[in-house]
């Protein structure tokens, strides 16, 4: 029999989608990412590969059409998991060879092989079901369209459109759909909405500065904060760039990535906000930061990724504390907390977190690598300095969790120890346990300032933040950068390492690490030291090195 004839449908529809040329995709940290205008290909097939996913898993799978904080002309498709975590890293080369092969015989061909090879069960009758979702930009109905295609190529595979939305939402709803829980938009928005509300009602009665000033970088997070406005008390929230007609650009001069880069107040704040306590998401809504806008030009204090975590696990650790050390709860010893970072968070995060005793673990940058390590734990924490993290429960420490909370209830209602069971299972409904979410992170930061009491300058001083640079380096071949130990040292090009070790030992408090981006055609840099100007010294002194051994290919720029 001929492939055709064994895959009728599918070979039919890769012919409407031929691969643009002298492009080559590769499904980085965060999925397929390009210009806008030649992804079509991309996220046909990228239908297919999610259609694959969910007949091999027998589960719902999702396909998400974003490019988070890129400009707006670009868009990128990234693959959800049954879990609701990022797709299974053992596919991604596959994913690789299926989006850049150079014809429909040569796809087919692909799939055939990868189809036995993991014992996918194909035509046999087995349906497939796949969730999509896109943000806000102009090129997502077209490339929704192209993944309806590759899914509806597939025979048996089902596309359900759940319009636009934030990453963390589509995830979530994977998530719940698999575990047979309520998975709908306003589910979504009803859950964050009430744990919420319970988390403020079982903090104490503290005044505190309630107002919030939010920038959603003129993306879908803005417009999605502002529905979930309309359903929660107790939180003054002005949200700021929502992507309304006249408001700006998605992702220009705004969102959480610009605001932790430049550290500069976003479009459309001004000295009416400066002191304010203010926010900013990402294009796509997986991204959170605070700041404050500062009275001097057009700076802010960032409250950073690090920040979040730190506050987080305060929280976390305190709640603990209080349920554990109430006689009777046999599992103290056995309840693990930990804290994961990447070696971009501040040397001073670091520093803090372990002397609350914390463990604190490191993982190379990329979500689906911290989410990995955080799993690992009880409660595990993970956030990048970026703004990218959650709180991740595991079943077995909930189900301890709530039988301890129902014992409680009927012998010591009302106690610390049964508020703070109350509180951690409310945390664990209310924060994103599939991908790191900005909405529900919001709440929790707001829901724990509350309970401590605590204004944002209150929060942002509990530790101070070492100075640091970061730079990129244009090379030939960034993937001659290879590294080991959480991205801390270089292992190739053999040297240079030992030379940045050098550098980095003139300067007091410095640590300085180099790595290949996974989003970018660049190496990039990371310096930190006890002065600004220190840790700009070495950081260009490590973009030195960088083009000593690799080449240099290009004009340096700030990160
Ligand atoms: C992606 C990652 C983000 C990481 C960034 C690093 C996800 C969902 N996103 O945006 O976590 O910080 O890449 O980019 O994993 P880089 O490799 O270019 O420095
Ligand atoms: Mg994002």
């Amino acid at each position: 029999m001929t492939h055709e004839k064994q895959h009728p449908i599918l070979l039919d529809y890769v012919r409407q989608y031929p691969l643009p040329h002298g492009v080559r995709f590769t499904y980085g940290t965060a999925g397929f990412r390009s210009e806008g205008s030649i992804l079509a290909s991309t996220v046909f097939r990228a239908g297919i590969l999610a259609a694959l996913r969910s007949l091999k898993t027998g589960s719902t799978v999702g396909l998400m059409l974003t490019a988070s904080h890129n400009p707006i002309s670009d868009n990128g498709v990234k693959i959800a998991d049954p879990d609701g975590g990022m797709m299974i890293q053992q596919w991604e080369p596959f994913a690789d060879a299926l989006v850049n092969a150079p014809d429909p015989e040569h796809l087919l061909q692909l799939v055939i092989q990868f189809v036995k090879e993991e014992n996918i069960p194909f035509g046999g009758g087995q349906s497939a079901n796949i969730l999509l979702g896109r943000d806000t930009r102009p090129s997502g109905d077209a490339l929704l369209e192209a993944a309806k295609q590759g899914i509806n190529s597939v025979v048996g595979a089902f596309a359900i459109d759940m319009g636009i939305l934030t990453t963390p939402q589509l995830h979530w709803m994977v998530r719940n759909i698999n575990k047979g829980t309520r998975s709908s938009e306003s589910d979504y928005m009803e859950q964050l909405a009430k744990s919420f509300r319970c988390l403020v009602d079982l903090a104490p009665d503290n005044t505190m500065e309630s107002k919030l000033v939010v920038d959603g970088a003129n993306g879908v997070g803005g417009e999605k904060l502002q529905q979930l406005k309309k359903i929660l008390s107790g939180l003054d929230i002005c949200v700021r760039n929502t992507g309304k007609e006249g408001e700006g650009l998605l992702n220009e001069g705004c969102g959480a990535d610009y605001v932790q880069k430049e550290k500069a107040i976003p479009s459309s704040f001004g000295l009416d906000d400066v002191g304010m306590k203010c926010a900013s998401l990402d294009g796509d809504g997986d991204r959170l930061v605070y700041f404050i806008p500062s009275a001097s030009s057009n700076n802010v204090d960032l409250v950073d990724g690090d920040k979040i975590l730190t506050l987080f696990a305060l929280f976390i650790k305190e709640q603990l504390d209080f349920l554990c050390n109430e006689q009777g709860f046999d599992n103290k010893e056995a309840v693990s907390l930990g804290v994961v970072q990447t070696a971009y968070a501040n040397g001073a995060s670091t520093a803090y977190l372990k002397k609350l005793g914390l463990e604190v673990v490191l993982a190379p940058t990329g979500v689906k690598y911290l989410h990995k390590e955080a799993a690992t734990f009880d409660v595990g924490i993970y956030f990048e300095a970026n703004g990218h993290g959650t709180i991740l429960f595991s079943e077995k420490f909930l189900s301890h969790l709530q039988a301890r909370s129902d014992e409680l209830s009927s012998t010591a209602s009302g106690s610390e120890s049964h508020k703070s069971g109350l509180r951690l299972l409310e945390v664990s409904r209310l924060i994103n346990q599939a991908v790191g979410d900005a909405l529900s992170g919001l709440l929790l930061v707001e829901a724990v300032l509350q309970y401590k009491g605590w204004s944002i300058k209150a929060w942002n001083e509990l530790y101070q933040d070492l100075p640091s640079r970061q730079l990129k380096a244009k090379v030939a071949d960034r993937n001659a950068v290879v590294t080991a130990n959480a991205e801390t040292k270089v292992v190739k090009p053999p040297g240079l390492q030992e030379l940045i070790d050098e550098e980095t030992a003139k300067y007091p408090c410095g640590r300085c690490f180099v790595r290949p981006s996974g989003t970018e055609d660049v190496v990039r840099v990371y310096a930190e030291a006890s002065t600004q100007e220190a840790a700009d010294s070495l950081a260009q002194s490590a973009v030195q090195l960088v083009d000593r051994f690799l080449g240099f290919a290009g004009s340096h720029q700030k990160a």
